[in-house]
């Protein structure tokens, strides 16, 4: 029997899956994004779950999408299939937040996947690269989106039209990830991020994820009435008032993530 492409483990209230194709680099193939969306669902939906990772091996997060099993498509073969959005895009329902721990290659969908999570955690090996254009193909997962938003148009065009690699300082200091730490610390601060993270009130979490993605989709005005309403919401929130009571009371919150 063949080796399942994702592998899933809970501690506490965080979800880990990890990318496990490691002869192909994890590449990106389908039976790995199908597994992939349904544990991210499985997850999103699990009440005891506050906090989700993906992470992939020491040598790579993902090499990109699999370019053996790409190789001989035809355009109606991704087009009737909805290659990409059926399975790739699953990622994107995901309502709890979703942190990317990345080390080794990060290149094509595999820095797509890595720009669609919430938060990335970059080991000091990382690389990461948009080289499509070097198989006269585009970066077709949200890379030509996500990234321009994420580290500016003249930088995004540069590795885009260039397949340029960048290594993980250059990728910290573009705010293409979040925080870089030693090989040696990766999974252990990813942890500790995750853990953190899944203590706090759920709703809350949600809500601030609704809101902070809001400024890429929204004007100004609009995201800044979106924030508003969310704040308001809160006031609705048992763990709003629990969090507020405890510290005036000088003691720990007990969120009941409702
Ligand atoms: N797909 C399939 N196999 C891959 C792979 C990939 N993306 N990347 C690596 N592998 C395989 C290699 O073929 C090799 O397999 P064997 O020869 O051992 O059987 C094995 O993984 C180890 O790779 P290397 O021997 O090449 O390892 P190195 O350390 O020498 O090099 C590397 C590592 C990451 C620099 C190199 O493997 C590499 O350049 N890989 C390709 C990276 C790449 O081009 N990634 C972008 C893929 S294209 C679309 C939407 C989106 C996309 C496409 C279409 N539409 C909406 C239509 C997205 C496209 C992509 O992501």
């Amino acid at each position: 029997m063949s080796e399942s492409p994702i592998l899933t483990v809970r501690h506490g209230r965080v979800g880990v899956i990890s990318l496990n194709r490691p002869a192909q680099l994890n590449a990106l193939n389908d039976a790995l994004m199908d597994a992939l969306g349904k544990a991210l669902l499985d997850l999103d939906g699990d009440s005891d779950i506050g906090a989700i990772v993906i992470t992939g091996s020491d040598k790579a997060f993902a090499a990109g999408a699999d370019i053996a099993v790409m190789a001989d498509w035809t355009y109606m073969d991704v087009f009737q299939s909805g290659f990409i959005t059926r399975n790739w895009e699953t990622i994107r329902q995901v309502r709890k937040p979703v942190i990317a721990a990345v080390a080794g290659y990060a290149m094509g969908g595999g820095c797509e996947l890595a720009l669609a999570c919430d938060i990335v955690i970059a080991a000091e090996s990382a690389q990461f690269a948009l080289p499509e254009i070097k198989l006269a193909m585009l970066p077709g997962a949200g890379g030509t989106q996500r990234l321009p938003r994420a580290i500016g148009k003249a930088k995004a065009m540069d590795m885009c039209l260039s397949a340029r690699m960048l290594n993980a300082e250059e990728a910290d200091r573009y705010g293409l990830v979040s925080r870089v730490v030693p090989d040696a610390e990766l999974q252990t601060t990813t942890m500790k991020l995750a853990i953190q993270i899944s203590g706090y009130s759920l709703p809350a979490l949600m809500a601030i994820k609704e809101s902070v993605n809001r400024a890429h989709e929204a004007s100004l005005t609009e995201g800044i009435l979106f924030e508003r309403r969310a704040l308001h919401a809160r006031f609705a929130s048992a763990d709003a008032h629990e969090g507020m009571h405890a510290f005036l009371d000088k003691r720990k919150p007990v969120f009941q993530h409702r």
